[in-house]
């Protein structure tokens, strides 16, 4: 404990809650002190030397004196490995439809005694003592794994034995788990001008850091900033982009973890390169990888295949929120809803927090407070204003109150190894807890939005899912022993932890599938894990009001986007605090531009209207979410196209050039889609920028002016503008002034030729709308325009402005 942690520890002893939190924390480590294997001596292992190999589809099985690698080339061309029997499957992390094997990927051997397995997009050769390297089809290496490191007790565990938690006896029923879960190190190499990205949701990015990534989804016991490591969402997805390739490595497995990373060096002593390194190491569960080579376009693309496909926004959640913990009550929600009316600002969802439950009990609401929701609900919904509601897992145990008896009688809440219901503190007292990773809960679970859509919410937000339960000191989640279902394999929360965000997501998701089939669901979870897009986006989490959390706010939006998960967006002005009119403008400039725009704060947290910050500041903001409007379909267009692509709306610089270094290292701007880049001020005081450019011509949206990229040029950012500069030969989709879609077209280089593709909105259910693709030339008489059909490429049908 260090001493922040242990002043608040002793601070928090001084109310009810505080206390029960102590015991929680008392009753967890005494839990799991039986509950846990018990760790003995250990030996390290490694796979031995090569004996044999047997060739399978899409690769095979080589085998060595005490461990076999299975390698498997997919249709598509990913390449999934695993040790010692690990295949595919089960995932959690996996969508539907795994794709097949690539049968025209062979297993032969190579000529150093070694094996390879040679498909059309990658390489994949297997050393005699069981290092993996993957290389490009030109022979470029983009990593290389040395032989992979096992722990197991020294009184041996034969090699691929079921793992702990798996055989009669060590499932979700009760009991101590025969032996531990044999833990395990993988060390990278990658090349020398290598730079990392991903892992899930990281405060301190885009570009990774060296240093040391936990692999355990954590609550951060308060407003965090970009030294705050690890944050809600963790996943052990790695984006690898150097300048001999871009690639994604995908460890599946849930358990804890840590990542540690290292750059490398380019003529590094004696002149030789010294690698980038990155070593994982997980206290259990399988050895397998998934790895994706290609443009990050192509990897995203396949990684969106191999996970699902990001759901679908409905577009009025592409419209702006907001949110407070807080309100109190319905006239203050009125009260805050007209103040948007009345100062022309648009708004397309209010968001209710915990204050309006009963007492903090999920789906029930406090009649005093609230007395009629639903008839509020539809009174905003005339004018245009969703709701939505905040959920949390945890569920007061308390006799009586209808979700916990359900959930009891159900059996649907986690237990401990002797049986018991395992009680965490949350905000309602004493709690329950769904085990999310039991189908049969989940469906019970999912019923329970029927309540929530009868009192007339449109969309949820999932909070505290790590799951939380408090603790004055340590880890302030369930005792590692408590036991999970797994969809019927058994085992622990070490295994299901970093999961249960994502099955809770899960549950709520095919809830109000099947409660309203009509209607895509709108779904927002502060954790999850690989895979959670299929069910919706996230949110930054209690992000500290200040400039570094500023900063830490497009960190996050962007290394998410970049693991497949690509709606998400800050609280603007911070959690916590009162920003400055100064801040509170630009983080509102930098949501406007985010796929989640939603102002939030803490209950004791200054104001967040829009109107609190003074005339210049309401001005700017009126700007800023009229623009936001004007572009709705360009960002129903960006969803639709990462359902069909993978590819996130908010791309980092170097998207389409991932061999251009400086590019690489340029956190502090990104594109939006393929027509935009967004230079948002991140510190105080500033006027103007240097942006780095692309390769390309590029209009300032707001003056007209061109730049030419590669580049970096110094572009104006007084305070009530946000840089946003427009790609020429795009074509964006904008709302013209009588709310019909046009086509923003932004005049190409001579000789060049531009296009893009425009997705309009069909409604919000869940018919798929034809994509319209169209191509821009500059010639003599100007620009043309044509959009290209199955019969012929002719003149758009819709509006066309020219610009700039
Ligand atoms: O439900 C209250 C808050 C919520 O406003 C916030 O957005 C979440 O991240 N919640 C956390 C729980 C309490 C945090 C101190």
């Amino acid at each position: 404990m260090d001493g922040r942690e242990l002043v608040r520890a002793l601070g928090s002893l001084g109310t009810a809650r505080g206390w029960r939190a102590a015991r929680a924390g008392w009753r967890t480590r005494r839990i799991d002190a039986r509950g846990l294997p018990v760790r003995g001596p250990e030996r390290a292992r490694v796979p031995g030397e090569v004996t044999s190999a047997e060739p399978r589809p899409g690769g095979g099985v080589v085998r060595f004196t005490r461990s076999e690698l299975m390698i498997r080339v997919v249709v598509g061309g990913a390449v999934f490995w695993g040790w010692d029997g690990a295949e595919p499957e089960p995932s959690y992390a996996l969508g539907s439809a795994v794709p097949g094997a690539d049968p025209r990927a062979v297993l032969e051997p190579d000529k150093d005694g070694g094996w390879q397995v040679v498909s059309e997009r990658v390489t994949v050769l297997v050393s005699r003592h069981g290092a993996v390297e993957v290389r490009t089809p030109g022979g470029m290496v983009l990593r290389r794994d040395l032989p992979p490191r096992w722990w197991e007790p020294a009184a041996g565990v034969p090699a691929g034995a079921a793992p702990a938690g798996r055989g009669p006896g060590d499932g979700s029923g009760g009991g101590r788990p025969r032996r531990p879960e044999r833990r395990w190190t993988l060390r990278t190499e990658v090349p020398a001008d290598a730079r990392f990205f991903g892992l899930g949701g990281r405060a301190s990015g885009p570009r990774l850091p060296d240093g040391v990534h936990q692999l355990w989804n954590t609550d951060p016991k308060g407003p965090f900033g970009p030294g705050d490591d690890p944050l809600y969402i963790t996943m052990p997805v790695l984006l690898v982009v150097s300048d001999a390739g871009t690639h994604l490595a995908f460890h599946d497995n849930s358990w804890d973890g840590r990542v540690t990373l290292r750059e490398g060096e380019e003529g590094a002593g004696s002149g030789h390169d010294r690698p980038g390194v990155c070593e994982t190491r997980m206290e259990g569960g399988p050895l397998r990888c998934w790895v994706i080579v290609g443009k990050p376009s192509r990897v995203m693309s396949r990684w969106a295949r191999l996970t699902g496909t990001p759901a679908v926004p409905p577009s009025w959640a592409l419209g702006p929120h907001h949110a407070r913990w807080g309100f109190g009550s319905e006239a203050e929600v009125r009260r805050i809803v007209a103040g948007y009316q009345e100062r022309g600002l648009p708004l397309s969802a209010v968001h209710l927090d915990i204050d309006h439950y009963d007492g903090h009990r999920v789906f029930t609401v406090d009649r005093e407070r609230f007395p009629a929701l639903p008839a509020l609900a539809e009174e905003l919904r005339q004018q245009g204003v969703r709701l939505v509601s905040i959920v949390d897992p945890a569920v007061k145990a308390e006799q009586g109150y209808a979700v916990y008896d359900g959930g009891s009688a159900a059996g649907a809440f986690v237990r401990d190894w002797r049986g018991r219901e395992v009680r965490g503190v949350v905000w309602p007292g004493w709690c329950a807890y769904p085990d999310f990773t039991d189908p049969q809960a989940r469906r019970w679970w999912g019923g329970l939005y029927e309540e929530r859509l009868a009192q007339g919410f449109s969309g949820v937000w999932h909070d505290m899912n790590e799951p939380v339960s408090f603790a004055p000191a340590g880890d302030r989640t369930l005792p590692r022993s408590a036991r999970h279902s797994l969809e019927g394999h058994g085992g622990d929360h070490r295994e299901a932890h970093n999961v249960y965000g994502l099955a809770m997501a899960r549950a709520g998701y095919e809830g109000l599938r099947s409660l309203r089939p009509d209607e895509r669901p709108f779904l927002f979870s502060r954790s999850g894990w690989a895979g959670m897009q299929r069910y919706g986006g996230t949110w930054s989490g209690d992000v500290a009001t200040g400039w570094p959390g500023l900063r830490a706010s497009l960190s996050l939006v962007l290394g998410l986007g970049l693991c497949g998960v690509p709606y998400s967006g800050p609280d603007i002005g911070g959690f916590d605090g009162s920003p400055s009119a100064e801040l509170y403008l630009r983080w509102f400039q930098l949501g406007a531009y985010l796929p989640l725009f939603r102002t939030h704060a803490a209950i004791h947290a200054g104001r967040r209207e829009p109107w609190e910050f003074g005339p210049e500041v309401l001005q700017a903001t009126r700007a800023l979410l009229a623009e936001r409007e004007r572009l709705r379909p360009y960002w129903v267009t960006l969803a639709h196209l990462a359902r069909l692509t993978g590819a996130p709306y908010v791309r980092p610089l170097w998207w389409g050039a991932p061999d251009d270094r400086l590019l690489r290292e340029c956190g502090d701007a990104f594109l939006l889609g393929d027509a935009l880049l967004v230079a948002p001020v991140l510190e105080p005081g500033v006027e103007r920028r240097a942006v780095r450019l692309p390769r390309g011509r590029w209009y300032d949206t707001a003056t007209g002016r061109a730049y030419d990229g590669p580049g970096q040029v110094m572009v104006e950012a007084p305070a009530a503008r946000i840089p946003v500069l427009a790609r020429a030969g795009s074509v964006v989709p904008v709302r013209g002034a009588d709310g019909r879609l046009e086509l923003e077209v932004w005049t190409p280089v001579g000789g060049r030729r531009g296009g893009g593709l425009v997705v309009p909105d069909a409604g919000d259910g869940w018919e798929r709308p034809e994509v319209e693709r169209y191509t821009v030339r500059l010639t003599d008489g100007g620009v043309r325009v044509r959009q290209v059909r199955a019969e012929g490429s002719g003149r758009p049908l819709r509006p066309v402005r020219v610009r700039p």
